[in-house]
């Protein structure tokens, strides 16, 4: 009798401890150890908001992202894919470099592109493992709005002030000026609210959180607390070389053609100062937002098991180079900002110099997530650089553009073929603004052995992908 109670006893402690167990461990529980993903995406974004002084010597004011910076890692070294929205975004997102889809620019005809048909976002691949992901605001632009999210606020402009364009060379969206929004009602602003209120939530399972901002991206309307932090006499403008495009072939000083109107206008008008003071505005005002998203990840419960990741899609031209906006395989338009903060990985305040492209980005969060890449994903995972920022690393990143045309960069050089017999060659250690074309000065020997292993580094013509038809007849949508 005594043992059958003792028997009974036992069983139920048993049973209850199992219980016990039961409710506090989620039925997977892989899924209890993988972190979190804050991936946060500004558009247009210059290097120069964390002291690029070689592009911009001026004030800047980016406290949020620099605080970012400090408590995490900064590729100081980051290029993009493509200078372009569409496929810069689509490449990184999908894994597929646009050498392979064929989407070099915005506009293109995606589902035109078999790779793309065949690939799976990133977004998509972690919600397969059991994520749930959300995103706000611009995160792709064509492709990547197909990831299946479970929450998701598409990217829609701002209505432009009734009397736009406010300045005597605005056209289109080539203008700034002060919005007559109040802050609140932008939708950058409520991209970063709907990511702040899912960072307030309680999650069961681990989720990817992506908030993407439209600003600095043109037209720079914001309010004009923003144009204030930047008196003109505080703002500089760029160093600019007359000719600079003398030594340019034919195809490269046509892919500035549509700008350097622009550009020659800005000058003339002597508003060069005020559009830089335009552009800058526009940066302190995603900062803002980006710290309020930020913020709110630091005072949730999920700090400590959270991957950050910020980036820019690309560059930026203020006229350099007779260009405005992104669009060429230059320094200006390829440099991109990415920052990453791992929880238990990463270091405060580590800057990594090695050169790394945005499509490193897949394969990087894969790994970190313990989740299995598609076969076909390109990129170098960046987790030996979040570990060590000064790991053994070759430097080596690619971009592509319009019809094949594609460059490379290394830590010395960078090499730019739109055909075979159209060429740019630079030493950006001497030459950190590419004015000087070297590409016929066959004379020294380190360079001459430098374009040679350059020319085989990128993809070879035949081996690129031709580009996908055309939809909307329109290269900057
Ligand atoms: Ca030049």
């Amino acid at each position: 009798m005594a043992v059958d109670r003792y028997v009974k006893l036992t069983v139920t402690c048993v049973v209850l401890a199992g219980l016990v167990l039961c409710t506090q461990s989620p039925a997977n529980p892989a899924q209890a150890d993988r972190m979190n993903v804050l991936f946060l995406v500004v558009d247009d974004l210059n290097t120069w908001l964390l002291g690029d002084t070689n592009r911009y010597a001026g004030k800047v004011v980016a406290p949020n992202i620099q605080r970012l910076a400090d408590s995490g890692v900064l590729f100081s070294r980051t290029y993009t894919a493509a200078p372009f929205c569409s496929p810069s975004r689509t490449a990184l997102l999908s894994g597929v470099s646009p050498y392979k889809s064929g989407l070099y620019e915005n506009g293109m005809d995606i589902d035109a592109s078999s790779a793309l048909q065949h690939a799976t976002s990133f977004p998509k691949l972690f919600k397969e493992a059991g994520y749930t992901i959300a995103s706000y605001g611009k995160i792709g632009h064509g492709w990547g709005d197909r990831s299946d999210w479970d929450d998701h606020i598409p990217h829609k402009r701002d209505p432009n002030p009734p009397n736009a364009p406010l300045t005597s060379v605005g056209r289109g969206e080539q203008d700034w000026g002060p919005t007559h929004l109040a802050e609140a009602d932008m939708h950058d602003t409520q991209y970063a609210d709907a990511a702040i209120k899912q960072l307030q939530k309680k999650h069961d399972s681990p989720f990817l959180i992506a908030c993407g901002l439209f600003h600095p991206h043109m037209p720079w309307y914001v309010p004009q607390k923003y144009f204030d932090m930047f008196p003109l006499d505080e703002v500089t403008t760029p160093e600019l070389l007359a000719d600079d495009l003398d030594d340019v072939p034919p195809l490269g000083r046509a892919v500035t053609a549509g700008k350097s109107r622009f550009v020659a206008s800005v000058l003339k008008s002597g508003l060069h100062r005020q559009g830089v003071q335009g552009y800058l505005a526009a940066t302190a005002y995603s900062d803002a937002q980006m710290g309020r998203v930020l913020e709110a990840l630091d005072r949730s419960p999920y700090r400590d098991n959270t991957i950050v990741v910020l980036i820019s899609d690309h560059g930026f031209h203020v006229g350099e180079k007779s260009h405005w906006q992104k669009g060429t395989l230059w320094e200006e338009a390829t440099h991109s900002l990415m920052l990453w903060r791992v929880p238990g990985m990463t270091r405060a305040g580590g800057v990594s110099e090695r050169f790394v492209s945005l499509q490193d980005i897949y394969p990087t969060l894969t790994e970190l997530c313990a989740i299995k890449p598609p076969d076909y994903v390109d990129g170098r995972s960046l987790a030996p650089l979040l570990r060590n920022p000064n790991a053994a690393w070759q430097s080596t990143a690619i971009s592509a553009l319009y019809d094949r045309y594609v460059s490379i960069r290394t830590e010395r050089f960078r090499y730019i073929r739109y055909r075979d017999d159209q060429e740019e060659f630079y030493d950006c250690s001497k030459d950190p603004h590419e004015w000087v074309n070297l590409i016929g000065q066959i004379g020294n020997p380190v360079y001459t052995t430098a374009i040679k292993e350059l020319r085989i580094a990128v993809p070879a013509l035949s081996n690129m992908a031709l580009p996908l038809p055309s939809k909307k007849g329109n290269r900057d949508e």
